[in-house]
């Protein structure tokens, strides 16, 4: 399956950031605005272990395997991972015959002096007081989260898609503008969180903000762009479908009205529920049970349950930010992804495709700036294909086994346009 085979058929588009330019002038007119943002500090740092065992160079980081008592490794991978560290550690492993130290090699990684019962490895977005007891509190603990990267331009339609999401939600906006106190003459924006940030992207956003461990209080996690009509919506209704049907993570059916409307997996089917896989079975599904055929969601209304997660964030690349290919490499993440990965039809948006951050490119080589964001996002498509391809191969070949890469509907970035 080739590009050029989904661009007959008219299925291939254009995610994320990146589409809003994918046509016409109309769209080059928006204002660009120069941006002065505050950044929202806070982290923990740790994506990749500053030692790289050889044979373990694709264990995304050891402290996901100790810690993460879901992520279905068998306990040889686990045991494996902990001799190689230890290895580089020896002096800490001495401490283990000295009663007086401390060293827990089951804590998180560089935490292992602590007594565990001592040990945070969790955080949250809820406020506390600055005053009074702390067990004293509020206690109120909203249980989804949904973040939406916005622009001021866009306030109405994000006013409007807020009301969807019910008290039950936590609302983060990233802003890619660096208006923020703008937003209070919406009441809600009171109680919600904002990050800003000039010009970044959605996904630049959800990898430094949404640690797995600081978002680890909510079941489900919505990671929204900001042109999304929502008319048709309605969040604690979504949820429940989600649940009823086990899905990971998923995304609301677009309206046939929506722009840019491509990939046959995301189009809402009238008469069902919620549908896991495409409609029939079009002779260009070489692999039916993989993208874009199904385990398909893509990048501009995703959900994602807490575990999934967990996984997705790893998977982020730090200096691939338009998440282009990202859509294509969920599944990874879920087992078994046709059946965990699904389309809600019952409560659908429609995609408005409205111009925004694509359009706040860099214009000084003479080109028009939505020209470079694209090229951009192409390539990182094609760099992130790559890595995935490369990742996979590199981890057959430690563990011995030849010729193992996984099945792939693969898209041949050379030939999009
Ligand atoms: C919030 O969640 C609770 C508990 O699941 C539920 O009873 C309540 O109806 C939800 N609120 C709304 C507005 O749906
Ligand atoms: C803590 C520790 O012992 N680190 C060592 C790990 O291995 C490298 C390479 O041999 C050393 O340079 C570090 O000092």
């Amino acid at each position: 399956m080739k590009t050029e085979d989904y661009k007959r058929r008219g299925i291939l588009r254009l995610p994320g950031s990146c589409r809003s330019f994918k046509k016409t002038n109309e769209w080059m007119s928006a204002a660009v605005t120069i941006i002065v943002g505050i950044v929202f500090g806070f982290f923990i740092g740790v994506s990749f272990p500053d030692i790289s065992p050889p044979k373990l160079k694709l264990v995304p980081s050891i402290d996901t395997y100790i810690g993460d008592k879901n992520s279905g490794r068998s306990t040889q991978t686990i045991l494996n991972v902990i001799s190689v560290s230890r290895d580089n550690v020896s002096t800490e492993a001495q401490k283990l015959d000295d009663p007086s130290q401390i060293f827990v090699p089951t804590n998180p990684r560089g935490a292992e002096r602590l007594p565990p019962a001592i040990v945070a490895s969790e955080s949250d977005f809820y406020p506390r007081r600055l005053y009074g007891r702390p067990s004293e509190d509020p206690t109120f603990k909203p249980k989804y989260l949904v973040t939406f990267t916005v622009g001021y331009d866009q306030k109405d339609n994000i006013d409007q898609a807020v009301k969807k999401f019910s008290d039950n939600f936590t609302i983060l906006l990233f802003h890619y503008d660096g208006r923020t106190t703008e937003w209070d003459e919406f009441a809600w924006s009171k109680r919600a969180i904002h990050i800003s940030v000039p010009k970044q992207t959605k996904w630049w956003y959800a990898k430094r903000f949404l640690h797995p461990d600081i978002v680890a209080p909510y079941d489900f996690i919505f990671i929204w762009d900001e042109d999304l009509g929502v008319e048709n919506f309605d969040a604690e209704e979504y949820i429940k479908l989600v649940k009823k049907h086990k899905l990971e993570i998923s995304q609301p059916g677009l309206d046939l009205k929506s722009k840019g409307l491509t990939w046959h997996m995301t189009k809402r089917q009238e008469d069902l529920e919620v549908h896991k896989k495409i409609k029939g079975k079009p002779r260009w599904c070489t692999y039916p049970h993989l993208p874009p055929c199904a385990a398909f969601v893509e990048i501009m209304a995703p959900v994602f349950s807490r575990e999934t997660w967990r996984c997705v964030w790893y998977l982020i690349q730090n200096d691939l930010v338009h998440g282009w290919g990202l859509d294509f490499a969920l599944q990874k993440c879920v087992e078994p992804a046709y059946e965990r990965i699904g389309v809600v039809d019952a409560q659908w948006i429609v995609h408005q495709g409205v111009p925004s951050l694509g359009n706040q490119g860099n214009e000084d080589d003479g080109k028009a700036r939505w020209r470079g964001v694209r090229e951009r996002c192409k390539n990182e498509w094609k760099m992130f294909q790559d890595r995935v391809y490369k990742a996979d191969e590199d981890y057959y070949k430690s563990i011995g086994v030849e010729n193992m890469v996984p099945e792939a509907n693969w898209v041949n970035m050379d030939k999009v346009q």
